[in-house]
This record gives structure tokens, C-alpha cells and sequence, in this order.
């Protein structure tokens, strides 16, 4: 039996899960569960680092005392990072990418380098909150700290770092900072020398599976447990979810959680006029293919609603919201779940009625309309996305897999195999800690690679499959939502 640990930082909570594999299947047993809050001070969002890696600790304490472990592997979302000094020591707290410091930071970047040549050269979807765009909007702030900095870790690289006192970058995670070749799979000097960024700050890169080193003699003296490996993973929970998905032929994916992550695996990167015209990126996966994906809305504003409606005393589970959104008259206003002011944390209920009045709509009155009008605009959405990536590829496919958390919304897996007419196969839900368990067990050889570990997940965890209902409806409707998208009625 291999015993390993993954350990996954979401924006809801953080995760660590005890992936066993017994030579036949994988059984997931979880540890421990705690709280991811950024910390807002001075007007700007921080990750909560000190209780974070507080909780890291402990979550490694309590499972190495259930069971011995061969390994443990870290993911993050993307973008975010962190910088040590010359001394090694953090600079700051490393700042959430949901800080406005980087609106409006692309179109500046626009500016030194065409929005076709940042694309050309690094493949990713131009996002205000990449990277780069998070570097520039550093040192047009705080030049001194710019300049403070020897090295820029990742977040899960600098968790790694904290662990073992070991600086690498994994290669999934630099494929989502606008800083790397996604062709040569290394940093990309034109964009480091165009924007001033020293090649000597970013971090040497791994690949997913190398190991990165022991758990510092220190630490583990401190935790009272051997000194267990750390293994560079997916180290992106994206690339995590997707090496997850249970198929072996080509698919469609809908990685489902806070973003939606729409795409497919693809050999080579697609870097051309129309995948830059659709904003689609290109990230490095788990096994050195590439995800050709978008990154739009997914179950943030969901989950920020139902924050919401706690704050004004009325509780409810996922399941409830689901179950009340049911009962709602269905297509009674449309939103664009990326609409800008929907991405920051507050009162998006609010937020949404003061949009649909804006654009001209019924205004979604009660807790069952405002929760329905976002599952219904995020399938829509997703057909379109979904649209695009097809014709980016040339190819329809006729099965999307969605997996991650949103796997277990059925409302919301059902409404997409309604508005994209394709059989729908949801799961596994804890998608980003399987992968990155698998990543781990291909790494230490006890599965042999992908192709292996994907049928492994196939028979080890409950898939659900939806076909599509009412689909003429859902197409009509789709049709008024692009219509009212083209000629911009979506957009306050
Ligand atoms: C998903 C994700 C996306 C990334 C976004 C911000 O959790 O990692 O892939 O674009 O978060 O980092």
C-alpha cells in the first residue's frame, strides 16, 4: 500500500487528503479541512500566509500520526507568488490576485509590448491578474520592494520552499504567469528582458513528479515526524484537476470550482489569430502535454452569494440553493458571469440586480431567482466557451467531463448538457487532490503514467452521466444570450 498526502489550497478552504493505492484502486480519506480568508489590510487583499502554513504543518502532523507516508505534494491556484530577500526571507505577504492592485495593469503592458506578441510568446489568455501584470503593477507601486527581491516563488513553490528550504518552480504553475515559453516549457527571456524582470529572480524550474526534498530536520523535529519527501505536483490545481479526468480518449473538460476551466489536452500549444481573438490560453499539464483552456467564471459568484445570504441571517446549504433555484421561473434575466464586478468579494445579490436593472432586464428578486439566473448564465456560457475551443481545434466532440467540486452540482451539470447538447459526465469531485496524488504515485513509479492512473480513476471513483433535456429551449435561449452579448447589452 502507498501512502500519500496532497494537499490543496482552494479558495473556499484548504484541503488535506490521504491518497491510499493498493495496486488496484485509490481511496481517499481526508484529514483535515480548514479555512483559506485573505487578510485585507490597507486596501489590499493578502493570502493569510503565517495561518496557512500553520495549518500545512498540522495537517501533516495529524496524517503522518494516522498513517506512515512515502510522500506529500502542494497545489495552488495560479498567479499568485511570493518574494524572499537575499537573506531567503519573505519580503511581504505575498498579495491575492483578487486585490484590484492589477486592474486595468494588461492594457498597460499593452503598451510596451502588443497584445499579439505578449500572446505569441507565452500562449496565455491576457488576464489583468497574471503575473506579470502583478509584477508591474509591484513595482509601480513599491519600487523599493521590486528591487528587494531575489526571488519570486509561486505559492506552492514557496510553500515547498518553507518545507524544505529548497526554491524550485514547478512547471505547471509557471505556465499560468504570462512569463513562460510554453513551447521551449522555460521562462521566456524576451518577456523577462522586456519588462525589466531579472531571469536570476525566477525560480529553477522541475517537472511535475521531480522531488523537490525533505522536510527540513528542523521541522520535522518540530512535528515530531520523519522527514518526508516533497513532491513537486501539478503544483497548479488546474493541471491537478485535469490529470484527474476519467477518459483516455479525446475529451472536453469543464474543471469546475471557483473558475471554470473549459478546455482539452492538446500535443502542442495552439497559438494563432483566433485563439488570441478568444482570449483561450495555453498551460502546461500534468504529463507534459498542453491544456488548451479558457478561464472563466465558475462557482465564485455562487459561493459569494450564499456568503451573502449568511451575512443576512438566512443559511443555506449548496444543496438547499440548488433546490430553491428549481423552483424558479427559469431564462428570466441573463448575466455575464465575467462581468468584471462580479470577480471581487462582496454582496454580488446586490451586485446582480443592480445589472439586470442596468441592462434593461427583470430584475432577480428573491434568493431562488438570483440563484438560478447564475447557473443558468454559466451553462450558457460554457456552450459558448465551449464553441470557441472547438472551432480554435477543429474538431466537435460529443462528451464534456466535468470535474471538481461543481461535479456535485447537479443543477448545474444538468443545465450544461442542456445548453451544450452533449452528453455530460460528472466526477470525480475532489478531482485537484486526485491529481495531485496520482502525480505523486507516477513520480515514486507505483503507477506507471497517465494512461494508467486515468483508468485507475475511472473504476475507483462514482461518475454520474447526464443527458441533455429541452434542448430546443436552451438553444433558443442561447441564441438570444450571444445576440445580447454581441451587440454588448450585457455589459452595464
Ligand atoms: C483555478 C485557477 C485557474 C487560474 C485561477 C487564478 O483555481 O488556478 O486555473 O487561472 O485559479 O489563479
Amino acid at each position: 500500500m502507498k501512502q500519500v498526502l496532497a494537499l490543496d489550497l482552494g479558495a473556499s478552504n484548504g484541503r488535506a487528503i490521504l491518497g491510499k493505492y493498493d495496486g488496484e484502486k485509490l481511496y481517499l480519506q481526508e484529514i483535515h479541512r480548514f479555512e483559506n480568508i485573505p487578510i485585507e489590510e490597507e486596501n489590499t487583499l493578502y493570502w493569510d500566509i503565517e495561518a496557512l502554513f500553520f495549518e500545512i504543518k498540522n495537517s501533516l502532523r495529524l496524517a503522518a500520526h494516522i498513517s506512515h507516508l512515502d510522500s506529500v505534494g502542494i497545489d495552488t491556484w495560479g498567479v499568485d507568488f511570493g518574494l524572499l530577500d537575499s537573506a531567503g526571507n519573505l519580503l511581504a505577504r505575498p498579495v491575492h490576485y483578487r486585490d484590484r492592485r492589477t486592474e486595468g495593469m494588461s492594457k498597460k503592458a499593452e503598451k510596451i509590448l502588443t497584445k499579439e506578441k505578449l500572446y505569441q510568446l507565452t500562449g496565455n489568455q491576457i488576464l489583468d491578474i497574471n503575473t506579470l501584470f502583478q509584477l508591474m503593477s509591484l513595482k509601480e507601486r513599491n519600487v523599493k520592494q521590486f528591487e528587494q527581491i531575489n526571488k519570486l516563488l509561486l505559492m506552492p513553490d514557496l510553500f515547498n520552499y518553507l518545507l524544505t528550504n529548497t526554491a524550485k518552480t514547478e512547471i505547471t504553475i509557471a505556465s499560468t504567469t504570462q512569463l513562460f515559453d510554453p513551447y521551449k516549457k522555460k521562462w521566456s527571456k524576451e518577456i523577462l528582458n522586456t519588462f525589466h524582470i531579472p531571469e536570476s529572480m525566477m525560480g529553477e524550474l522541475v517537472e511535475p513528479g521531480a522531488t523537490i526534498g525533505n522536510i527540513t530536520p528542523v521541522l520535522a523535529e518540530e512535528l515530531g515526524i520523519a522527514e518526508i519527501p516533497v513532491i513537486a505536483v501539478g503544483s497548479h490545481d488546474t493541471a491537478s484537476a485535469i490529470a484527474s479526468v476519467p477518459c483516455n480518449e479525446e475529451f472536453l473538460f469543464i474543471s469546475s470550482g471557483t473558475w471554470s476551466l473549459i478546455g482539452t489536452e492538446i500535443k502542442q500549444p495552439i497559438i494563432n489569430e483566433t485563439s488570441l481573438y478568444y482570449n483561450i490560453t495555453n498551460e502546461s499539464s500534468a504529463d507534459k502535454t498542453t491544456s488548451l483552456l479558457k478561464n472563466i467564471a465558475g462557482l465564485w459568484m455562487i459561493q459569494e452569494t450564499k456568503r451573502q445570504f449568511e451575512r443576512e441571517g438566512r443559511i443555506y446549504s449548496y444543496s438547499e440553493l440548488a433546490e430553491i433555484a428549481q423552483h424558479a421561473k427559469p431564462f428570466n434575466c441573463y448575466l455575464d458571469t465575467d462581468y468584471l464586478e462580479f470577480q471581487h468579494p462582496g454582496n454580488i445579490p446586490k451586485r446582480i440586480r443592480q445589472y439586470a436593472a442596468a441592462t434593461d432586464q427583470y430584475v432577480p428578486n428573491t434568493d431562488a431567482e438570483i440563484v438560478r439566473v447564475i447557473y443558468e448564465s454559466l451553462a450558457l456560457k460554457y456552450r459558448l466557451v465551449i464553441e470557441e475551443i472547438q472551432e480554435v481545434i477543429g474538431k466537435e466532440y460529443s462528451i464534456v467531463n466535468i470535474v471538481g467540486g461543481g461535479a456535485q452540482a447537479e443543477i448545474l451539470c444538468q443545465m450544461t448538457a442542456n445548453a451544450v447538447g452533449k452528453k455530460v459526465i460528472a466526477g470525480p469531485a475532489e478531482a485537484t487532490a486526485i491529481g495531485n496524488i496520482i502525480v505523486q504515485l507516477i513520480g515514486s513509479g507505483a503507477i506507471q503514467d497517465l494512461q494508467q492512473a486515468r483508468e485507475i480513476v475511472k473504476s475507483s471513483f462514482r461518475l454520474v452521466e447526464y443527458q441533455p433535456k429541452d434542448e430546443q429551449l436552451w438553444k433558443q435561449h442561447y441564441e438570444i444570450y450571444c445576440h445580447l452579448l454581441k451587440v454588448g447589452r450585457l455589459h452595464p
